[in-house]
Formats: C-alpha cells, sequence, structure tokens
C-alpha cells in the first residue's frame, strides 16, 4: 500500500462546475475547460461525484448503468479526453463509486422486480405483509428506510431515498459484479476511487427494531465490512491506488481498521464527527453555534488515535453534502478572507491527506435561498415537510434550510463576475449565490494576497517539506476553546501552527525557546514581536518553523 501524504485532492461536482453546452448544467467538457486552472492550484488528484447513468434524483448517487456515463455530462469520449488531458498535467482522477445501493432503474431492480430470484438476491429483500415493515428502520433522507413491494410481497431496504435500494454484499456474485465495474474503470486509466458510504455495505444477519435511534447503530461498520473491503481491493489490484472510503456514524477504530496500510483495505477515510459540532443533540435540523472546544476535542482524538495506531485520514472542511465553512465556522463580512484562510491551514496542515471541495479555494459561502423554490436536494425537500409536520414555521424551516442544506455546496462555481459567473450562458439548474460579482476565480487568481493564492502556497509548503505529509503531530493550547494549535515534528524539523477561531485577538504565552523560530506563512502582515506574547488578531492563522526547516523558495512558496 502506498501512502498519500503527499498528494491533494481536488474535489469536483460536475453538474454545477462548468457548463460547456449551453443547457445550464455542468459537464465533463466544461471540466476540461477548466483543468489548467487546477494545474495552477497545484492539487495532484480530481475525484469527481458519480457522472455514469442515472435518473438523478439523488443527482448522480442512485446509478442505473455503472458503465455508462449520464448523456447530461457527455460521453464516453469526452471521459476518455477527460482522463488523456489529466494525464498530460500529471493530475489523477478519482471516480465515485457508488456501492451500498443501486437506483432502482437499475437493470439488476429491475430484473428483480419482474420476479427473477437470482436478482432479488442482489438486494435486501424481506418478506412481510403491507403494513408490517421489517423493521423500524429510518431513512437518511427522512421517512421509513423499507418499501414495499405488493407483486412480490416484500418490502426492500433503502437506507437513502426510496429509488435507492441497498444492495446485498452478502451475495457473492454482487461482490463480483462490483469488482467488475472496478476493473472497466480502473483499465480505462482511473487513478483512484472514492467509495460512497462504503462502511454501511453489511448489514447484520438478523435486522431488528432499533428503539434507541434509526438503525444505524445496526449496520453502520457492519460484521463483514472489513473482510468486503479487503477482498474488493486484492482481487482489483488497486491497493496501491488512491483510495478513500466514505464513512458515515463511524469510530477511531474501525477508520483505523480501514486505513492502516498492513490491512491493506483503503488509503484514507473520511470521518464527519467534527461537522456535527453544530447540530443540536447531534440532530443535523436543530441549529446551534458550533462548539469549539468540542470541534478542538475532535480533531485532537481523531489525529492522535490515528497516528498511534498508524491510521490516516482524509482532511477536509467541505464538500457536496456540506454547508460551505467560510459561512459555518468563519465570516462571510469584514474577516471573510482571513477566516477562509485560516480555515484553510487548519486542514492543510493537520495529519492526513487534505481535500478541497470546489469553490472553498475562492472562499465561496452558502446562497441564502430565501425561498423553498430554490432548493432542489432531495434530502432538502423531504425534511422541509417534515419540518412543517412538526410544527416548525416556514420561515423556521428555511432558517434551518440556510443553515442546513447540501444545496449550500452545490451552487454553481463562481469563475468571473460575468453573466452567471462565467458557468453558463443559460438558466441554471440551481441558483448562484448572490455574491459571484466579487467573489469569483478571475479576481483571485493573479492576486498574490487572494485565498486562491493562499490555497496554492499551503499545496506547495506540503511538497516542498515533509514536515507536513510525514511529521508527527501534537496539540497545544489544549484548554483554550478559541484557539486550534499543534506542532509537527519530522526528524529535527519543527512547524508551529497557531489558528485563532474567533474574531476577537487572543493572546498566546511565547516559550523561550521559539523566539529564534521564523514565520513561515500567515494571513495578516507580521506584526512586531512584543516578546512574551503571541497576540492573534481576529481568524489569525500563525506558522512558525524553526532553523532546521529550510524550505526552498524556488520550489516552495509562491
Ligand atoms: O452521503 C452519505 C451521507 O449519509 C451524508 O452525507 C448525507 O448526505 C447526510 O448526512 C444526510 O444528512 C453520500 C453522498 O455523499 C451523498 O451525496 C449521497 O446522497 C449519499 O451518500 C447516498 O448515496
Ligand atoms: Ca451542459
Amino acid at each position: 500500500m502506498k501512502d498519500f501524504g503527499n498528494a491533494v485532492v481536488y474535489q469536483i461536482y460536475p453538474k454545477s462546475f462548468q457548463d460547456s453546452n449551453g443547457d445550464g448544467i455542468g459537464d465533463l467538457n466544461g471540466v476540461i475547460s477548466r483543468l489548467d486552472y487546477l494545474k495552477k492550484l497545484g492539487v495532484d488528484y480530481l475525484w469527481l461525484t458519480p457522472v455514469f447513468r442515472s435518473p438523478q434524483k439523488d443527482n448522480g448517487y442512485d446509478v442505473s448503468d455503472y458503465y455508462r456515463i449520464e448523456p447530461m455530462f457527455g460521453t464516453m469520449a469526452d471521459m476518455d479526453r477527460l482522463l488523456a488531458q489529466c494525464n498530460a498535467r500529471g493530475i489523477g482522477v478519482m471516480l465515485d463509486m457508488v456501492f451500498n445501493h443501486t437506483s432502482t432503474d437499475h437493470i439488476w431492480f429491475q430484473k428483480a422486480l419482474a420476479g427473477e430470484k437470482e436478482y432479488e438476491d442482489y438486494y435486501i429483500f424481506k418478506e412481510g405483509g403491507p403494513d408490517r415493515m421489517p423493521t423500524n428502520w429510518e431513512s437518511k433522507f427522512g421517512g421509513p428506510a423499507w418499501e414495499y413491494v405488493p407483486s412480490l410481497g416484500k418490502w426492500y431496504l433503502h437506507l437513502f431515498d426510496v429509488t435507492q435500494a441497498d444492495l446485498n454484499w452478502d451475495n457473492p456474485r454482487v461482490r463480483e459484479e462490483l469488482k467488475n465495474v472496478i476493473r472497466f474503470w480502473k483499465q480505462k486509466g482511473v487513478r483512484g476511487f472514492r467509495f460512497d458510504v462504503v462502511n454501511l455495505i453489511s448489514k447484520p444477519a438478523v435486522f431488528q427494531d432499533d428503539y434507541e435511534g434509526d438503525g444505524r447503530r445496526f449496520y453502520t461498520d457492519g460484521p463483514h465490512v472489513h473482510e468486503y473491503l479487503k477482498e474488493l481491493v486484492r482481487d482489483t489490484g488497486i491497493s496501491d491506488m488512491i483510495t478513500v472510503g466514505e464513512m458515515s456514524s463511524t469510530t477511531p477504530q474501525h477508520c483505523v481498521r480501514y486505513s492502516n496500510p498492513e490491512e491493506k483495505e483503503l488509503s484514507m477515510c473520511f470521518q464527519f464527527h467534527h461537522l456535527k459540532v453544530d447540530y443540536k443533540n447531534g440532530d443535523k435540523w436543530e441549529l446551534m453555534p458550533p462548539d469549539r472546544m468540542q470541534l478542538k476535542n475532535l480533531f485532537e482524538r481523531w489525529q492522535t488515535l490515528m497516528q498511534q495506531q498508524n491510521g490516516w485520514n482524509a482532511l477536509f472542511w467541505c464538500n457536496h453534502d456540506q454547508p460551505r465553512i467560510v459561512s459555518r465556522l468563519g465570516d462571510e463580512g469584514t474577516y471573510w478572507k482571513q477566516s477562509a484562510k485560516m480555515l484553510a491551514a487548519c486542514t492543510h496542515l493537520m495529519r492526513g491527506t487534505p481535500y478541497i471541495y470546489q469553490g472553498e479555494e475562492l472562499g465561496m459561502t452558502n446562497p441564502h435561498y430565501r425561498n423553498i423554490t430554490q432548493y432542489r436536494d432531495v434530502e432538502s425537500l423531504n425534511y422541509y415537510q417534515i419540518l412543517l409536520k412538526k410544527g416548525k414555521s416556514e420561515s423556521e424551516a428555511l432558517a434551518i434550510l440556510d443553515a442546513r442544506s447540501r444545496d449550500n455546496g452545490r451552487t454553481p462555481m463562481q469563475w468571473s463576475d460575468c453573466v452567471n459567473a462565467g458557468f453558463t450562458d443559460a438558466a441554471p439548474w440551481i441558483e448562484l449565490s448572490g455574491n459571484y460579482k466579487t467573489i469569483h476565480a478571475q479576481a483571485q487568481t493573479d492576486d498574490e494576497d487572494s485565498i486562491f493564492c493562499f490555497y496554492q502556497k499551503l499545496i506547495a509548503l506540503r511538497k516542498a517539506t515533509e514536515v507536513i505529509s510525514k511529521g508527527t503531530i501534537a496539540f497545544m493550547e489544549q484548554e483554550n476553546s478559541d484557539v486550534l494549535a499543534f506542532r509537527r515534528n519530522y526528524g529535527t524539523q519543527e512547524l508551529l501552527v497557531w489558528n485563532n477561531l474567533t474574531a476577537e485577538e487572543v493572546t498566546i504565552p511565547m516559550q523561550p525557546s521559539w523566539t529564534d523560530y521564523y514565520r513561515l506563512l500567515g494571513n495578516y502582515e507580521p506584526q512586531t514581536e512584543t516578546g512574551k506574547n503571541i497576540v492573534l488578531r481576529p481568524y489569525e492563522t500563525i506558522v512558525y518553523a524553526n532553523a532546521d526547516l529550510k524550505i526552498d523558495h524556488g520550489a516552495g512558496i509562491c
């Protein structure tokens, strides 16, 4: 198993990245036209969210054919060209494998519905009368996790939308089918894979009601998950490729097993605990200001455990399911630029492989939609109804979506201040954020002080020193909820990082041994040293290095 500590991944949500043919929907040719921008940023891999044939009930996470490209995104020839163009620039493409479930439009499910027993066993069908659901589990998108099929007299499991039927991984034929999908894309020149909710694939032997929660404790990190992952990786020969599993509600112990190279499972995991620190009582649909102490504790706990047991995590704030981080933990107003840079320094300098989600490198914000008609996501539309049924007013429900909707991360990429931010010349499939006239790529790519340039510097820095990709991590200022601070060490090299998470000044005591350290990076003009203390300005990030950490400026910082 290779290590990917030196790599930086950029996530593209093709539907919202760049439209090339004037239908208001981003596509593969659009991605090709922006590769030089990504090369300039300096990323090593592009992760494309699903572009396979799909009825798009969940924007491609409902795959109806794993071997074909969804026409709205282009053709197989476009995909081949994208792979070649990326290859020419030294960028690898990672595809998104949605293997926990398929669309109910998939031929396998259609055959199951038509009564073919062999295909019924591809999914999780349970006997039961029309008014007796097999268990009381809930779908992650709201409502029950089971759907009744009258013609079969059976229920099928769908942990997500009713059109996303869970596959039966206990059936070896299913596992073979999915291996063939990997083999097909690998042979096409794809260089890595992201596995969607892959820790949910192994369901329990016995299905029982959950009186404590929504059922997740029975199928999360299930009984055979490690065995099935090992088999998939071994039989498809992808152990040296970059692979990342999306792990829903997981534990550090499981993530160590998923990602420790000796286990030969995956190169790294996504876990989401740090993105729930503003969920009241763990409920995504109840608002609460972020609990910074909890955020710090989670980072420390995960980073320390993964380090001790040789696990490896992806580092990220944003993706297509998350609201924009600058709107969430930063500041959209006065300290917009500083807070976006500080948040970048947090993820890029801890131990792990950083992921940048499209537009994050520009400090894109939530769009603040005011009307339910502006939302597109199935989860948001379902929950809007659920919230109203629970007694919330329309304006309360809209305020919750404004903070929590997955559409917050799905607004079109802001390329310029032209019509529709240069994303499309038609009506976009989802409305742009109103601030594209000021927040856009064109304004930032050649500005040394921009958020884009700061990301560029962080990426270049990772390549210029081993302390970031290989060093150990230890946390500082543990009692101080306002500052996320840590040190990284590699041999005799040391890097010190302080991040002020607040809009207030924070004073940190200076240790005598740090006086001969030099300031490597920051998001403010350097201030004159006071000697005894470091005063962090609002959302300031400061990175110090010791003399042994020499950066070759030619190769390093831009
Ligand atoms: O997401 C998994 C998932 O459970 C969450 O991100 C989910 O969207 C959120 O927690 C609900 O509150 C993955 C994909 O990233 C997502 O886009 C898909 O909708 C989902 O799986 C189903 O394939
Ligand atoms: Ca298009």
